[in-house]
């Protein structure tokens, strides 16, 4: 089978362009260094099966972050039969090199002038003819995003592809040509093929960021903008959640019960009470996690997280991080998995590593859940944002301090240097790709974690064979009361003790198994929820929950990105130590209080 290889700088458009041809669901971003791994996708070209690669971006090929070692490892170890290089037309004259420098490889090449609608916009023009000739390279433009151009840039590529052999890249550091060389030859394809203006006219973005990058205004309308963002969410949301919890009950009364009612308890109490509450539980925060990833993901498309990072910046170096580590943060909000996997841009790794410690701490949108839950269910309608909205602030402040304990013995020296790319609207096609992604996130973790979960503790809850269920004769019951003197002094009881402890598997099963502990789901949960915890249980069940290590998931990325034991131990023991003296001294406080 043939294969492609699509190469270029950060942001430059590769994995826009790579959805389009393959019709996958590449993570797109208008940030640099969105694709942090390799990822395949086959296609029919020509009458032929053909694998392409998206690769993440690399600045140049001594690059030695880790997302560029994944490239510079990709080309070292397979032959390549079509190197598609792609550049962003309006930075010719910082991207050029990069292109001639993988020329040099030996592979063959094609290179797609990516951005061509921004290009007009901004009053460049390139003569893509005149720069082929000069270069004796195939040079197409285009625009992943919009497509213009693209038809003749899919058939130039099957026409390269024809007569293409597969070929390994020459050895990448001997063959180098001297950096001059390089220069001299850049010089002269731009002098004669490209023209730029000098200011680009992109008035657009100079306007917003003379706004949204004010000294003083900047950091106000950033928060304003993630308040109205959550705002939106849980109005949109809202609704949706109780329409599927509507369906969701009169799917079980209507149907599940009568079909299940002549089989044995057992069987009915397991699928009913234990899998279709568990799971339908936690199903129905699934519209209001879509939402949340979608304005997320126009926050990412359109540019502004770059100026969150730039605005963040100062603040974050105090902390011993950097604007980079805000935006990681922030993408937390989402996952915190894909939040580690970003940090690998940073090429320090002392930065790595205590960016990577801070990022657990993020309130992930698994916890989100157990939050919109719980404070629905023990707080009245008023204060419930507002508690929504502390764990908000505990979970930056927690981030803080801890970068600010650790942050001596992870010292970086590394500069800082953010590249402001142009605001650009997301396309609706890009928005339904990423929606329909987050669906499908859940359907995995569902399948693979929930279900699993759900079940367990609903064995857990209902044995040994005789036992009231739920009771503390129940293997649950015993759990709990051998984990009581740890928890008993942070106002944990037995119940929540099983919902924490399958908690540390995914957070989505807390609510999930809370439904299985109780025997009920929706509302009659939330009424039994509210008649046997206190608000100040319920607040230091959310802050040991939102503290502690947040899944199973991160605990493997966090393993496999720092390669450390020893260091996941330490961000392990942290959290949960983190997450008990928290909880303890709220708990407490509060009851000295005489709350
Ligand atoms: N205006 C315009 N924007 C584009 C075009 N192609 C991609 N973009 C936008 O450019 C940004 C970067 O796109 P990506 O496909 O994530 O870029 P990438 O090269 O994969 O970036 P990394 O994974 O970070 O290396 C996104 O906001 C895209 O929507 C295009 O042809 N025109
Ligand atoms: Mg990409």
């Amino acid at each position: 089978m043939k294969r492609i290889a699509l190469l270029g700088m950060p942001n430059t458009g590769k994995s826009t362009f790579f959805n389009r041809i393959t019709g996958a669901s590449a993570r797109v971003g208008n940030w640099p260094g969105v694709t942090i791994d390799l990822m395949g996708a086959k296609v029919i070209m020509g009458g032929e099966m053909v694998e392409v690669v998206d690769l993440p971006g690399i600045y140049d090929l001594h690059g030695f972050s880790d997302d560029e070692q994944v490239v510079r490892h990709f080309l070292e170890n397979n032959a390549i039969d079509l190197a598609l290089i792609i550049l962003n037309s309006c930075q010719l004259d910082r991207q050029l090199s990069l292109a001639l420098q993988l020329k040099q490889l030996n592979l063959p090449c094609l290179l797609l002038l990516n951005m061509a609608d921004e290009a007009k916009r901004f009053g460049v023009t390139v003569d893509a003819d005149k720069m082929s000739q000069q270069l004796d390279l195939p040079v197409m433009m285009m625009s992943a995003k919009y497509g213009e151009g693209y038809k003749p840039a899919f058939d130039a590529i099957t026409h390269a592809l024809r007569n293409a052999q597969p070929v390994m890249p020459q050895q990448m550091h001997d063959k180098l040509a001297a950096d001059d060389a390089i220069e001299q030859q850049m010089e002269q394809v731009l002098k004669s093929a490209v023209q730029i203006p000098p200011r680009l006219s992109d008035d657009l973005t100079t306007k917003l960021d003379r706004v949204m990058l004010h000294p003083w205004l900047g950091l106000p309308i950033f928060f304003g903008v993630m308040y109205l963002l959550f705002q939106a969410i849980f109005l949109l949301g809202k609704p949706l959640q109780d329409g599927i919890n509507w369906a969701l009950l009169a799917f079980k009364d209507g149907a599940l019960v009568p079909l299940l009612a002549s089989a044995p308890a057992w069987v009915s109490g397991l699928l009913i009470d234990g899998i279709y509450n568990g799971v339908g539980t936690v199903a129905a925060f699934v519209p209001i996690i879509v939402l949340f990833f979608l304005f997320m993901a126009i926050v990412e498309d359109t540019g502004y997280l770059s100026r969150a990072a730039f605005l963040m910046d100062a603040l974050m170096a105090r902390m011993g991080l950097d604007g980079r580590s805000f935006v990681m943060l922030l993408l937390g909000f989402g996952c915190n998995v894909p939040a580690l996997m970003g940090t690998r841009v940073m090429r320090s790794r002392a930065l790595r590593l205590l960016t990577m410690l801070v990022i657990p701490l993020s309130l992930c949108s698994a916890r989100l859940q157990v939050f919109l839950f719980i404070s629905a269910a023990i707080f009245s309608p008023k204060a419930a944002p507002l508690v929504l909205f502390s764990l908000y602030l505990m979970s930056f402040a927690t981030a803080l301090l801890t970068a600010l304990i650790f942050k001596r013995r992870l010292v970086s020296h590394e500069p800082f240097v953010l590249e402001m790319p142009p605001y650009r609207f997301p396309t609706l096609r890009q928005m339904v790709l990423r929606g329909w992604h987050e669906v499908r996130h859940f359907l995995n973790r569902a399948s693979k974690f929930i279900v699993a979960g759900v079940v367990l503790v609903w064995l857990l809850t209902h044995f040994p064979a005789g036992v009231a269920p739920g009771s503390s004769a129940t293997w649950a019951g015993q759990i709990g009361a051998w984990m009581a003197p740890i928890l008993d002094p942070v106002g944990i009881n037995n119940q929540l003790a099983i919902a924490l402890i399958f908690g540390f598997v995914a957070k989505e099963i807390v609510i999930g198994s809370l439904a299985v502990i109780y025997g009920m789901e929706g509302a009659a949960l939330s009424q039994h929820m509210a008649g046997s915890l206190d608000w100040v249980q319920a607040y230091s069940f959310m802050l040991f929950t939102l503290i502690y290590t947040p899944c199973l998931s991160t605990i493997a990325t966090l393993k496999s990105e720092s390669k450390s034991l020893r260091y996941v131990a330490m961000a392990l023991a942290w959290s949960l130590g983190l997450a008990w003296v928290v909880s303890f001294v709220f708990y407490q406080t509060a009851r000295a209080l005489g709350y």
